[in-house]
């Protein structure tokens, strides 16, 4: 049955996994979490840092016909850009997808070299299967992009997931870069991803209160149970970071501190 099949594909590596401290990196669009992540992986080498998949949400390949010669016909899509242009149309479809990538992500078994190594291996993620579901999932049904019948499956599927996983996808500790979202709606014009060209302020205030909601107030409406006990590091990313050794240095002290 399906229940075990889903047991079975996990159950491979599952000593190894189940060792892992799993950190996830949390934080509005365009803060950081990037610049965050590489600091944090050379200041630890120990650890594991997994970047976002963005760049395999921009280029999905499909097969879109058989040319005389029985040949495969592929196209590729940038979702991405799709589910910024046509909200209404894509955003359930690119929730399936960007919560399968992190889930893949969150699964992925610690290489050998920290299984070697004293002590729990720590694997550090950016975003989560939690904040696919409890900032951008949400975000887009609140806003009408996602209706009420694809809402209800997206939590129907996510929570069998999340509860046939269990402790696989179990969470350590988040780190919560935080800032203003004019902080966040300067960087992400410095950067000038295209995809994003129509993301608005207003778009980034909501994102931000439902970071608050979920990692600053803990609002009991929604959330896995378990996901509240979670420990929370917050660190004050409205300052210049990325180019202040000093900050970096603050920051990786307090999360050395924090996880040890
Ligand atoms: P960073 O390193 O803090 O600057 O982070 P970004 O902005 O490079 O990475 P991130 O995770 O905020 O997202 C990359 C782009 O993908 C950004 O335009 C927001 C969008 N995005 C990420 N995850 C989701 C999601 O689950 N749903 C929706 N609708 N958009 C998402």
């Amino acid at each position: 049955d399906k229940r075990h099949c889903v047991r079975c594909l996990s159950s491979s590596a599952d000593d190894a996994k189940l060792r892992v401290k799993r950190v996830s990196i949390e934080g509005n669009i365009a803060v950081g979490k990037s610049t965050f992540a590489r600091l944090l992986q050379s200041a630890c080498p120990d650890w594991e840092v997994m970047t976002e998949p963005v760049s395999r949400w921009q280029n999905i390949e499909s097969e879109t016909s058989k040319d005389t010669e029985g040949q495969a016909q592929t196209t590729v899509s940038n979702l991405l850009q799709m589910m910024y242009q046509d909200p209404q149309r894509w955003s359930y479809t690119f929730q399936t997808y960007s919560c399968m990538s992190r889930l893949r992500t969150q699964l992925q078994p610690p290489p050998a070299r920290l299984l070697g190594s004293k002590g729990t291996p720590v694997q550090v993620y950016e975003r989560s299967v939690y904040s696919d579901r409890y900032i951008f999932a949400l975000n887009m049904f609140e806003l009408g992009c996602i209706n009420p019948t694809e809402w209800a499956v997206y939590q129907d599927w996510h929570s069998l997931l999340v509860e046939e996983f269990g402790q696989q996808v179990e969470l350590e500790g988040i780190i919560y870069l935080r800032a203003t979202p004019e902080k966040c709606m300067e960087r992400l014009v410095c950067r000038g991803r295209p995809e994003e060209e129509g993301v608005t302020l207003d778009y980034l205030n909501k994102l931000h209160v439902q970071h608050e909601k979920w990692l600053v107030e803990k609002s009991t409406e929604v959330h896995f149970e378990k996901l509240k006990l979670v420990r929370v590091l917050q660190l004050d990313a409205s300052v210049e970071f990325k180019s202040d050794p000093e900050v970096q240095e603050q920051f990786i002290t307090k999360v050395k501190n924090f996880f040890e």
